[in-house]
């Protein structure tokens, strides 16, 4: 049984960081994919000569042929414009779709077996044509957004309370952008309900933040947005299906019923395994955020109809 292969395509501000905790944390051989000549080459030869500090024996190489990525047993998909100032997700729409077309012909033609995990925004539509452009089965491909929503989430909370993020338990569900439904509810610290440690204030002025953490670091960059956060929830995302963690996480799922939804992509918790989502799990939610979540699907139905594939 040799290591597993992973190809990231796409490698931008994520793509890189991604690249390098993928060989840190040697899950696997690493290919690094880009459309632009000498990036991915050069990013992966700069993180060859870091393996051996790292005492990490996995290879990493940079290509620009999608021949490459064959046989790979995991994708990574940031490829994909960035947000500037101003733009929201949903902006970067059309032209997203068209690089999510070409990644998804390369990934269907040489790793037809292979699980997708797709990080590009505006992400809810982005997962949705990478699965209807490979035909791939719901559970090989999905989306990053919930783990990185809730880490921000997790964060907040954390530095509220002057405790560690490790010891908070937070759960952002729905589409990845304004209607992100984090769920105070189920937050806890160690098993201490978040509403026992916090007023309600105090919790809606960190939904607030958690709903423009992406926004607030773009906003600070002015060129680009956040991606050492990203990389590390997709790439954590990549460890629970290669090494079978079996973790529940929330992710962009493809709904079949599930709450009382079909035929989109959501944010829901699901556990991550050897062969990608083994099932989605649907909690009980309270009035209130089952009317959020029911306004994110909405939002995100909204947003697939703009699709023409
Ligand atoms: O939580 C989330 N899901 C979001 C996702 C968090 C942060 C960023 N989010 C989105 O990820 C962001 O809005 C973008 O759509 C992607 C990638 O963000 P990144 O910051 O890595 O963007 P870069 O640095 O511009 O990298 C994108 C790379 C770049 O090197 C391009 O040359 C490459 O994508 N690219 C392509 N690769 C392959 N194939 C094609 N056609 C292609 N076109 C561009």
């Amino acid at each position: 049984m040799g290591r597993a292969k992973i190809s990231l395509i796409g490698a931008g501000n994520i793509g890189g960081v991604q690249a390098q905790l993928v060989a840190q944390q040697q899950l696997g051989d690493v290919v690094l994919f880009d459309v632009v000549e000498g990036l991915p080459q050069g990013k992966a030869l700069d993180i060859a000569h870091a393996l051996d500090g790292w005492g990490s024996s996995v290879s990493v190489t940079g290509t620009n042929d999608y021949a490459d990525t064959a046989g790979s047993d995991l994708y990574i998909v940031t490829a994909g414009l960035a947000r500037k100032p101003g733009m929201s997700r949903d902006d970067l729409l059309k032209t997203n779709l068209g690089i999510i077309r070409q990644v998804a012909e390369g990934i269907r033609t040489h790793s037809p077996e292979a699980v997708v995990i797709v990080v590009s925004n505006p992400l809810d539509a982005m997962v949705y044509a990478m699965k209807q452009i490979t035909g791939f089965p719901r559970e090989r491909v999905f989306g990053m957004a919930g783990v990185l929503d809730s880490a921000r989430f997790r964060y907040f909370v954390a530095e509220e309370l002057g405790v560690a993020p490790r010891d908070v338990v937070a759960l952002v569900l729905g589409g990845h952008g304004d209607s992100m439904v984090p769920l105070p509810r189920h937050c806890s610290v160690n098993g201490v309900p978040l509403t026992e440690l916090l007023d309600a204030g105090a919790i809606e002025a960190i939904v607030k933040r958690v709903r423009g953490a992406g926004g607030e670091i773009v906003g600070l960059l002015k060129t680009g947005s956040a991606f050492v956060s990203p990389a590390s929830a997709s790439v954590s995302m990549a460890a629970s299906v290669l090494l079978d963690q079996k973790r529940v996480l929330p992710c962009a799922a493809w709904l079949e019923g599930e709450y009382g939804a079909s035929g989109i992509y959501m944010g829901v918790p699901v556990r991550l395994g050897r062969g990608g989502i083994e099932e989605i799990l649907e909690l009980e939610l309270d009035q209130a955020e089952s009317e959020l979540l029911q306004e994110s699907i909405q939002h995100v139905e909204r947003l697939l109809a703009e699709i023409e594939l």
